[in-house]
């Protein structure tokens, strides 16, 4: 069994849940109350010390790190289609997986957590440069999937779902971008169940 420390809108732990739906894994997820602060509790801080969610725990392993996450649970479950073991495909799944947590996840926490989730407190600098950044970043995503179904080819992987996640997560500060490369890429990944599950009600609406 798989316990997930989660929360649901968070788009790190999303991309954990979608996998292991799309995987049929058994998996049990005990929220965080990140609204309430529990990601800073001395309990949560004892099993994640980043104070970040999600944390997995499998047995005696335990990850922090949604894409390491990911990776992990594709090579236990020998997911092969989702983390390819071909070494041109493996290394342009990890480009985007790296590229996500280099890149794009700034800029989207820089534009969605200061327009919502920090209320009275969002830092206009912050949103005035993520949105600077998604006007660079967009269409290297986009160009990234010229030509092609996926990221990696013309079925998902684990990149998808990393960079997926975070992409939808934009809807909470309606910043969705509009390159119809990503759109139509878009409604690919939403029509994958596991993920669409995962899905903020902003990014289905
Ligand atoms: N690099 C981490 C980032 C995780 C992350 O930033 N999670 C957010 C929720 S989406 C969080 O827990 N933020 C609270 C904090 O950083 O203190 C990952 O990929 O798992």
């Amino acid at each position: 069994m798989h316990i997930l420390y989660n929360f649901p809108v968070s788009q790190h732990a999303r991309r954990v849940v979608a996998l292991m739906e799309i995987a049929g894994l058994d998996y049990d997820l005990k929220h965080v109350a990140m609204d309430q602060g529990e990601y800073l509790s001395p309990d949560y801080l004892a099993i994640n010390p980043n104070h970040q969610i999600p944390t997995l725990i499998d047995g005696e392993v335990k990850i922090h790190e949604s894409n390491a996450i990911l990776r992990y649970l594709c090579l236990k479950h020998d997911l092969k289609d989702w983390y390819p073991s071909d070494l041109a495909l493996r290394a342009l799944v990890e480009q985007w997986l790296d590229w996500g947590q280099c890149r794009l996840g700034p800029a989207v926490i820089d534009i969605v957590f200061n327009t919502v989730f920090a209320g009275d407190n969002g830092d206009a600098e912050a949103i005035k440069r993520g949105h600077e950044k998604m006007a660079e970043l967009a269409p290297i995503l986009s160009d990234g999937l010229e030509g092609r179904a996926f990221l990696c080819g013309e079925t998902p992987t684990i990149a998808d779902l990393a960079i997926a996640s975070n992409v939808t997560h934009l809807a909470f500060a309606n910043a969705s971008p509009v390159e119809p490369n990503i759109t139509a890429w878009l409604e690919r990944m939403c029509a994958i169940k596991g993920f669409q599950t995962t899905l903020p009600q902003q990014a289905v609406a």
